[in-house]
């Protein structure tokens, strides 16, 4: 049999881009056809995602495909598009960075207290969370006329289809869903005078999603109209659904990109008042999976840098910091103050100065701050994954972007003392495209895709090296400064 055409949409949160990959039992290989932009717009009530340009995006990629046998689409979570009686959209997305949320998780525990949220939903607490989103929004006119909520994976596809669904993954991430029964958490929304009949009916992993409409069709050049197959379409449950872990292996997993998503795939949640004080989160993943971990700026530290420094090139600063002394300075790269836009090199120094370290002075300098830091929350996150979820780890998968960031790597084998497999770097699209295959004949299940990604993608082994105890050392530098993405 020839092998299966599948096409995956993916929007990150600083680009989107439209791969095109070919599935069989012992074919497996992905090509980027498209990728764009996607830079979020400043107005004056706030910052707004750029849905329309994100949109002609995955038009544009679906033409520069050829024919496919299917689509999928994925996305950051927890943002969302209202829309009218009539399907029209209410307004431009609201940007997770937006700054509308700031006090409302307050509001919010004052009817449900904190412990009773992470008991029901066992999501992380971030200020972003669609929840508090919602909270936030209360009194606004979209919110007065909305119909319908769709989530932007979601809305994309009702764009393309005309059919609306809510898929689970993704859902997970509103901090509306009970992971143990993978439904709406009916109370809970109730409690919080937030209306579950905005949502579209769940639709799950491998679920048909509608066929491309007649103006698509004319839109894209595709010779009839293409099947629209749900994925995991959080970018970071596909993501973890193409971790090429061997079979059996016992791994920890880091998605890199703008964010760090550190932790297990487990079966159950884990929702003990220690991991709720560790702020790790629960979120769904691909075929019943738990995503047990912990979100972690990210690159994103680096990128809002590169804004400020007006640097395009990341390579220069990267062979800079590898000539910069290690762990001269670290911060907390899970601090919330690092979440908002804006001055980040200055919010660097502040966050040195006030640990009473040196503060970096040049660009490369600051880009060492930053991967060291990195490198330190990464090894936090997964010793504290192993020891709240009781489990052993021998491997940490590096998936997404930052698997290209050879001394990123590195550092995190050193700071982990364990070895690191690097690749791929687009996990999520190869999660995406495993999964459309899956849906439409594909034998097997996600370990054996995972297999199928260790035999055909090239992949980094970085062995640990150096001093372990000087990542205690250096920890303990900023251990007052030491919280997780929370308020409470
Ligand atoms: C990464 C990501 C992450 C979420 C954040 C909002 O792109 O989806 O998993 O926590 O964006």
């Amino acid at each position: 049999a020839r092998p299966q055409i599948l096409a995956a949409a993916d929007l990150g949160a600083s680009s989107g881009r439209v791969m095109v990959g070919r599935v069989g039992p012992d074919t497996l290989d992905l090509t980027e056809v498209h990728r764009f932009p996607n830079r979020p717009v400043h107005l004056p009530e706030g910052l707004r995602w750029d849905i329309l340009g994100l949109h002609r995006g995955v038009l544009d990629g679906l033409r520069a495909a050829g024919p496919v046998d299917s689509l999928g689409i994925d996305s950051w979570a927890v943002d969302y598009g209202l829309l009218a009686a009539d399907g029209s959209l209410l307004g431009n997305p609201v940007h997770y960075r937006d700054r509308r949320t700031e006090g409302i998780p307050e509001q919010v525990w004052a009817t449900v207290p904190p412990e009773d949220l992470y008991r029901v939903t066992g999501v992380q607490h971030a200020p972003f969370n669609t929840l508090y989103q919602l909270a936030a929004a209360r009194d606004t006119p979209q919110l007065a006329a909305a119909e319908r909520l769709l989530l932007i994976p979601d809305l994309i596809s009702y764009w393309l289809t005309g059919e609306q669904g809510t898929e689970l993954t993704n859902a997970s991430t509103t901090q509306l869903i009970d992971p143990r029964t993978c439904d709406w958490n009916r109370d809970l929304a109730g409690r919080l005078g937030i209306d579950l009949g905005l949502f579209a009916p769940l639709r799950r992993p491998g679920d048909a999603a509608g066929s491309t409409l007649p103006l698509v069709q004319e839109l894209t050049g595709q010779p009839g109209p293409v099947p629209v197959t749900t994925v995991g379409s959080h970018d970071t449950a596909s993501a973890v659904a193409a971790v090429p872990a061997r079979q059996g292996e016992r791994f920890a997993y880091l998605c890199t990109g703008t964010w760090s998503l550190a932790g297990l795939e487990l079966d159950a949640p884990v929702t003990t008042g220690a991991s709720r004080a560790a702020n790790f989160t629960n979120e769904l993943g691909v075929d019943g999976t738990v995503r047990f971990l912990r979100n972690i700026m990210g690159l994103w530290l680096l990128q809002e840098c590169m804004r400020a420094w007006g640097r395009k090139d990341i390579d220069p600063l990267l062979a800079e910091a590898a000539r910069t002394p290690a762990l001269r300075y670290v911060v907390d790269a899970a601090a919330p103050e690092f979440l908002a836009p804006g001055d980040m090199p200055g919010r660097i120094t502040d966050a040195c100065r006030a640990t009473g370290q040196p503060e970096p002075r040049t660009p490369g300098e600051t880009t060492r701050c930053i991967l060291d830091s990195l490198a330190l929350a990464h090894r936090r996150a997964i010793h504290e994954a192993r020891r709240l979820a009781d489990r052993a780890v021998d491997v940490v998968h590096i998936v997404g972007g930052g698997a290209r960031n050879a001394l990123l790597c590195q550092l995190t084998a050193d700071a982990c003392g364990l070895p690191v497999v690097a690749g791929p770097a687009e996990a999520a699209a190869f999660g995406s495209i495993l999964v459309q295959a899956r849906a439409r004949g594909l034998p097997g299940d996600l370990a054996t895709t995972r297999e199928l990604l260790a035999r055909t993608q090239p992949l980094t082994r970085y062995e640990p090296t150096g001093d372990p105890s000087a990542w205690d050392a250096a920890a303990r530098r900023i251990e007052g400064a030491n919280r997780p993405l929370t308020a409470s």
